[in-house]
């Protein structure tokens, strides 16, 4: 065996592309990991704490890494600290095989290149765990696929946990990763332990949550946490195996079970897949603990805005995955006097507190954005953020140490070559493929973003007095509509669609139902879920206004017929005059849209076709309330509260006068 796998190694090395992962992993971590605590006593089953210390832990944290210690046969064991010192061992040892190379042109950056097989969110892959079935999702129509999540019995997760756990981290190290979701001070805050064989799952949590020691502290004060247990995997394909990036996508699953508070991720390295804090427990655990203790965790990002006359607001927004969160939370405004900060740019948790005002906090503390379509004309303030202490992942890279994608054209020198994300040369117009994938993405910290807002990591979270709502949508669906009222607007959520992107698994640009932009996430029944949402009406008498807003209609050429980006302002300016009871709108068997000149166009070059834009044909809304009715029907069934069918036959006695 042994003369076969050197030879491979060599190949490896030599192609460029791979590394040999096996090859004495431990020499490496004793040359690179020393720490003062090595030692018989820093054992835990049998197995070394190679770094941090064993005491550092609470009995319950302890208990927890025990058991999966017993279950994945690790060879060493990490206690993650979050340190600086911490950082640039993992950096190094990942350089070191072949996970990450450097990008010299930026100050302290990285590009992963993953397993072609290992790019995206498996949404097929993902299962929520109840005892009973209906806790998860509504009960479909007789011959209808569930497409609001998918559920597993707890038995069938315990056992497809064990085939694919039972040792699965032999030669490897096991890294206990404490981290906080929202600022440690904050009540609002929730913490987790996640246990991983990657470390470049540890370098990105350092980055997108608040992790380390201040953690493990607060534990030991008897705090509670979600568990959060990763592993790469080990594949039978054992070349995937020895690679740089080690997955197996074959046997790729990813488990909840909220009743444990408990996260099980097996076999992918990437984003939402490993980086358990997000989507697993910010929006899936975190929507069921939300359920129970009377707030919202929601695929939103949250913006502070400005207008002219020095008034500020926040305004939380949620769009479906690749659909322009980050870009609307870290605009530029076009129009003059406004000025745009950021809170979050992805996900928000928000509360009504004792004065009725719901408040958001960003549970995040990076963004992990996606590259394609970012540039300086697109997104200055996302490129002014990116290009230190930042991990790339999957784009393209370039001969003078840099990266490149898609949109990035104007901001390359001359001259320089370009390696694409598989690690081939890519010469513009001769290759038709991308030479970034579509998903891939930059890992960096929100504190770097220059118009972070000052109150980002205030513990009380923010104001907020607006909800958007919104998609792709290249046909019948207005720039911007607002919601009659409360009920209206959470009709308006459940009925969400928009074009799929690459986000996740799904090919082709096939309109998807996406109810609140949360189809992937929902941890629990979605018909309950628009109780609850439905339930905050009682909850405060200054709700905030809801909007629906869609950057993407195209016209009868195919293009987009709104410039969108920094343009976006003149919808936000729009929709802060509707909170400040302006008289701009006018009604429609949609919603509120802008009277006549209402939206403030001035100093915008393209000529706009306001009419397009905001037409809305009859036969495309007939269609819309079918197909709204056809998924209520067929997904929902009598999970759906009849406040919303009500709201659904109201539209559609609407549409029927249009
Ligand atoms: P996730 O991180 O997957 O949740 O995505 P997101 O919602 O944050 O989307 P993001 O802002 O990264 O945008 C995704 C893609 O949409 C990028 O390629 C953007 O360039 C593009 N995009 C964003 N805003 C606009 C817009 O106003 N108009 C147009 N035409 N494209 C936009
Ligand atoms: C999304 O898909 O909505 C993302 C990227 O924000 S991931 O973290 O992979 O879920
Ligand atoms: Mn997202």
């Amino acid at each position: 065996m042994k003369p076969l796998l050197f030879i491979l190694t060599k190949k490896q090395v030599l192609s460029g592309k791979l590394f040999y992962r096996y090859s004495n992993e431990g020499g490496r971590f004793a040359r690179n990991l020393s720490h003062p605590n090595v030692g018989l006593f820093n054992q835990l089953r049998g197995i070394s704490v190679v770094y941090g210390n064993l005491k550092d832990l609470s009995p319950k944290v302890r208990s927890y890494v025990e058991e999966n210690v017993d279950l994945c046969r690790p060879e060493r064991i990490y206690i993650c600290d979050g340190s600086e010192n911490e950082n640039n061992q993992l950096l190094r040892l990942m350089q070191q095989q072949g996970t990450i190379v450097p990008l010299p042109k930026y100050q302290n950056c990285w590009l992963a290149r993953t397993n072609p097989a290992d790019t995206a969110r498996v949404e097929s892959k993902t299962f929520i765990s109840t005892d009973d079935k209906s806790e998860t999702i509504p009960t479909p129509k007789d011959g209808i696929k569930g497409a609001l999540g998918n559920w597993m019995a707890p038995r069938d997760m315990d056992n497809a946990v064990k085939d694919r756990f039972a040792g699965c981290m032999r030669g490897r190290t096991m890294y206990v990763v404490p981290f906080s979701m929202g600022p440690l001070a904050s009540p609002l805050s929730k913490i987790g332990i996640e246990l991983t064989d990657s470390p470049y799952v540890v370098a990105s949590m350092r980055i997108m949550t608040r992790m380390g020691k201040a953690v493990l502290d607060k534990l030991l004060e008897g705090a509670e946490f979600v568990k959060c247990l990763h592993s790469v995997g080990t594949p039978a394909n054992r070349f995937i195996e020895m690679s740089s990036w080690p997955c197996d996508p074959e046997r790729t699953i990813i488990l909840h079970k909220p009743k444990n508070n408990e996260i099980v991720s097996y076999g992918s390295g990437y984003g939402g897949n490993s980086l358990l804090g997000k989507k697993c427990f910010a929006l899936r655990i975190g929507s069921t603990i939300a359920k129970r203790e009377g707030w919202l965790a929601e695929h939103m990002l949250i913006l502070g805005i400005t207008n002219p006359q020095g008034k500020k607001r926040y305004i939380a927004a949620a769009f479906p995955s690749a659909c322009g969160k980050t870009n609307l939370a870290m605009m530029t405004p076009s129009l003059p006097g406004y000025k745009i900060e950021c809170v979050g740019d992805d996900i928000a948790w928000m509360r009504f507190d004792n004065n009725g005002q719901l408040r958001a906090i960003n549970p995040e503390n990076g963004f992990f954005g996606v590259a394609p379509g970012t540039s300086n004309s697109s997104n200055p303030i996302a490129m002014s953020t990116i290009f230190k202490n930042t991990v790339f992942t999957n784009v393209a890279s370039t001969s003078d140490g840099g990266v490149f994608w898609e949109g990035m054209e104007d901001e390359i020198e001359n001259g320089v070559k370009i390696t694409d994300w598989r690690g081939n040369q890519w010469v513009k117009g001769q290759n038709s493929a991308p030479a970034a994938h579509p998903n891939s993405r930059f890992c960096t910290p929100a504190a770097q973003c220059p118009i972070i807002d000052p109150a980002w990591e205030d513990p009380d979270g923010v104001p907020i007095s607006a909800i958007l709502f919104g998609g792709r949508r290249p046909a019948g669906v207005p720039l911007v509509y607002e919601a009659r009222d409360w009920k209206h607007g959470v009709f308006i959520g459940s009925a969400m669609r928009s074009e799929a992107t690459a986000a996740a698994e799904y090919k082709g640009k096939v309109i998807m139902h996406d109810p609140f932009a949360m189809r992937p996430f929902f941890g629990y029944n979605f018909g309950d879920y628009l109780s609850h949402w439905l339930s905050m009406e009682k909850r405060s008498n200054s709700l905030p206004k809801i909007f629906h807003v869609n950057w993407f209609r195209k016209g009868s050429d195919g293009k987009f017929l709104w410039p969108g980006f920094g343009e976006n302002s003149r919808v936000l300016d729009w929709i802060l005059r509707r909170l400040d009871n302006e008289n701009c709108a006018q009604d429609t068997p949609i919603g509120l849209i802008p009277k006549p000149n209402s939206l403030n166009l001035e100093g915008l070059n393209e000529n706009i076709n306001l009419t397009e834009l905001f037409n809305l044909p009859k036969d495309f809304w007939r269609e819309e309330v079918f197909a709204i009715e056809t998924y209520f029907k067929e997904q929902v069934g009598k999970d759906l509260p009849k406040e919303i069918a009500m709201q659904l036959s109201d539209l559609k006695h609407r549409v029927e006068k249009m």
